[in-house]
């Protein structure tokens, strides 16, 4: 299996997604699903996935968090939260809600697009610290980020985003120190999407290999 989730913010039908699953086995979903309908979202969670992530990012008080996610704990596995909104009042219920329903929390510290600033990195890191978070979303086009927030957490799952439209090159974050990159367009728009997640996991494999390769020279 990859080191690769399916970012599935358009649908596709479950007999496609069945066949992806073969070779991605992560699942992440967002609103433009979760607001589509709840029939298309039990046809797909059906399909044998290792992880189904809700890409949320929530930023609310405690209470609105846990409302939310609430609606669809019988759905997925993880859940996705900024970290800018605090512990106090927000995260720590947030996280001990999840942790009671033995689901998993995964906090935003680095976003992918040019607007985002990562001189609020050593705040978004004490707030990470003060919660047990199963990983984090570090975006793949700042390697630099990824081999920071690796360096000051061992032992988190670091999936990252930002492959391929948004300009990042397949397996580069996994050599930087992430453990998944996070694809959504170059799969779900393409014209065999099988193929697509196919090759897709080939390359990834092709390109860990040769930076391994490397380190050990
Ligand atoms: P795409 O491969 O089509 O660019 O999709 C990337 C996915 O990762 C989208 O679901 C997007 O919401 C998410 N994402 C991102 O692109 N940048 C971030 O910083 C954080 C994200 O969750």
């Amino acid at each position: 299996m990859s080191n690769l989730i399916l970012a599935l913010d358009k649908e596709l039908s479950p007999s496609v997604l069945s066949e992806i699953s073969k070779y991605i086995g992560k699942l992440k979903i967002g609103y433009p699903l979760i607001l589509r309908n709840f029939s298309y979202l039990d046809a797909i969670i059906k399909i044998h996935w290792e992880e189904v992530i809700f890409d949320l990012k929530l930023a609310d008080i405690d209470n609105t968090m846990i409302l939310i996610v609430s609606k669809l704990l019988n759905y997925g596995d993880s859940f996705i939260s900024h970290s800018f909104i605090g512990v106090e009042g927000a995260l720590d219920k947030l996280s001990e809600f999840l942790k009671q329903n033995n689901k998993n929390l995964y906090l935003v510290l680095s976003m992918s697009h040019k607007g985002w600033n990562d001189s609020f990195y050593p705040y978004l890191r004490e707030v990470a610290r003060k919660i047990e978070a199963k990983g984090f979303v570090v975006s793949a086009t700042k390697l630099n980020m990824i081999r920071v927030v690796r360096d000051d957490f061992k032992d988190k799952i670091i999936i990252s985003p930002g492959v391929g439209v948004q300009g990042a090159n397949i397996g580069d974050a996994i050599c930087n120190g992430a453990d998944y990159e996070i694809i959504g367009r170059v799969i779900y728009d393409a014209k065999d999407p099988i193929e697509q997640a196919k090759m897709l996991s080939h390359m990834q494999e092709v390109r860990i290999n040769e930076c391994k390769r490397a380190e050990n020279r």
